[in-house]
């Protein structure tokens, strides 16, 4: 099956040029000049399928390094299964997920890996790859990860917060980056201090303040600065390369700015809701249905910050000056009845975290049209940079021969409204988005994953079980 991508401008992360793209079953068989022959053929009368993206932008499919489907958090499950919540990645131009699977508190580590690999196999729309957490840094888990990377896991997430559950103490990150730097292997830091966050909760809560806005109040950023200072020299001291998650703030940005001053091997994302979504329009939130409760949309850790201190401005300009590297979503849905609604009367019971894996493209795209970042800086940050960070480039973010034809044919004269109901764009398994009214000068009009068309305008084409597990290598970021 052979399929030719005509008329469009291919979009890189180096560059932009009218050209078509010839696709020969599930990978990328030649980038070529408009309209061009070979050996004399006239391609577009010898290939099976003709796609006219004039007008558009072709670009590698998203990659999305940070989503959790269905995990267990706050008595609850994250509300998309890998079957939704991949598909709804792909109506939004994402065609790759790495997801994190769960060493539990007491588990050994392949025992938690064996039941995400169980959650996922079969079930998802795009291809999918994982991160492992490691929640119980134990001798026999030190022992475990080492052998990670032969499972095609080259990355874990260690936590600095939610002690009791998840929480690392110092001299366990310091152990587990031992491992990291022997083995090449990403440490992946949730860097928020979590014992000072639960004293701060806990007093809050004493003091009345059981509103869903307490939670940022609660996760001041001086404790994420605190956790990434923290890590960084965990990390400078064991020479492990550090990924901090999901940063926020603005003084988190300065410490991993200077630590890549001197050299150090330290990168980060950011997250839609930081660029877009402020602490002060969370406080303002009411409804009828809800009340202030109807905060607890926005609810996730790291929290929200405050636009007037300048972070939303912070993390726009860290991805200009690359002092943060890549956009993922933490995708984390939660329903508010019967989910969010656990924290009615105490903020610290509402499970953490927002649903955008749909929305990552399209948000980042306005920040083009907004003047942002410009339009090849999109695509790194959304699919090349991913890639090369954990092991998937050359098969995965990039557009060139021999690459998976995961493409996404891109619109910048449609136009998507975001939210629920009529007419609005939505395809996750919620009850709300935390996207409600967000409306977006561009459209994703079609997206192949590994050649096949899984999403055609407003048509869904794929099927459960087209996306397979992807073996990552290590980061390219370090060699
Ligand atoms: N951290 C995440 O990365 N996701 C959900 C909740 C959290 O604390
Ligand atoms: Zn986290
Ligand atoms: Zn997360
Ligand atoms: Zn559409």
């Amino acid at each position: 099956m052979k399929t030719l991508i005509k008329n469009g401008t291919v979009v890189t992360a180096t560059g932009r040029s009218l050209a078509d793209v010839l696709i020969d079953g599930e990978t990328i068989a030649a980038v070529l000049a408009p309209g061009s022959s070979l050996l004399g053929f006239d391609i577009a009368s010898s290939v099976d399928t003709v796609i006219d993206a004039g007008g558009k932008y072709v670009i590698p499919g998203g990659v999305d390094a940070h989503t959790h489907m269905e995990l267990p958090f706050g008595g609850t499950a994250a509300s998309d299964t890998f079957e939704t919540g991949t598909r709804a990645a792909a109506w939004g131009g994402t065609t790759t997920i790495i997801d994190f699977a769960v060493q539990t508190y007491g588990q050994r580590v392949m025992d938690g890996l064996a039941t995400w690999h169980q959650k996922a196999a079969g079930n998802c729309a795009i291809d999918y790859a994982f991160h492992q957490i490691i929640g119980d840094v134990t001798d026999d888990s030190l022992q475990a990860m080492r052998s990670l990377p032969d499972e095609g896991i080259t990355s874990f997430k260690l936590f600095m917060a939610y002690p009791g559950v998840f929480m690392s103490d110092d001299a366990q990150i310091f152990k587990a980056m031992q491992v990291s730097a022997d083995t090449g292997m990403m440490t992946m830091m949730h860097a928020e201090n979590g014992p000072v966050i639960d004293v701060m909760v806990k007093q809050l809560l004493e003091q009345g303040k059981t509103d869903p806005y307490y939670h940022g109040v609660a996760r001041a950023w001086q404790m994420e600065e605190e956790a990434t200072h923290r890590a960084i020299m965990l990390a400078n001291l064991t020479g492990a390369p550090l990924y901090v998650v999901h940063v926020s703030a603005k003084q988190a940005v300065e410490q991993l700015a200077a630590a890549r001053d001197v050299g150090q091997n330290v990168f980060a994302e950011t997250c839609p809701q930081y660029l877009f979504l402020s602490m002060e329009e969370q406080l303002g939130a009411t409804s009828d249905e809800w009340g202030a409760f109807e905060g607890a949309k926005w609810v996730c850790s790291t929290p929200l910050r405050s636009k007037e201190e300048g972070h939303q401005h912070a993390m726009w300009q860290s991805l200009r000056t690359n002092d943060v590297q890549m956009v993922s979503t933490d995708h984390c849905p939660f329903c508010m009845k019967g989910q969010k609604d656990l924290g009615l009367g105490d903020f610290s019971k509402i499970p953490n975290g927002i649903g955008s894996v749909e929305h990552r493209m399209d948000l980042l795209y306005q920040g083009v049209v907004d003047g942002q970042i410009s339009l090849e800086r999109w695509v790194e940050i959304t699919s090349t940079t991913p890639a090369r960070m954990f092991g998937l480039y050359g098969k995965k973010g990039v557009i060139q021969p021999g690459a998976d034809a995961d493409i996404v044919i891109y619109d910048p004269n449609g136009h998507t409204s975001i939210g629920y109901g009529e007419g609005k764009t939505h395809h996750m398994n919620m009850d709300h988005s935390a996207w409600e009214g967000f409306e977006i000068d561009g459209h994703v009009d079609t997206v192949l994953s590994r050649g096949k068309v899984v999403v055609d305008g407003n048509q869904y084409l794929g099927a459960k079980g087209d996306g397979q597990f992807v073996k990552r290598g290590l980061s390219q970021y370090l060699i």
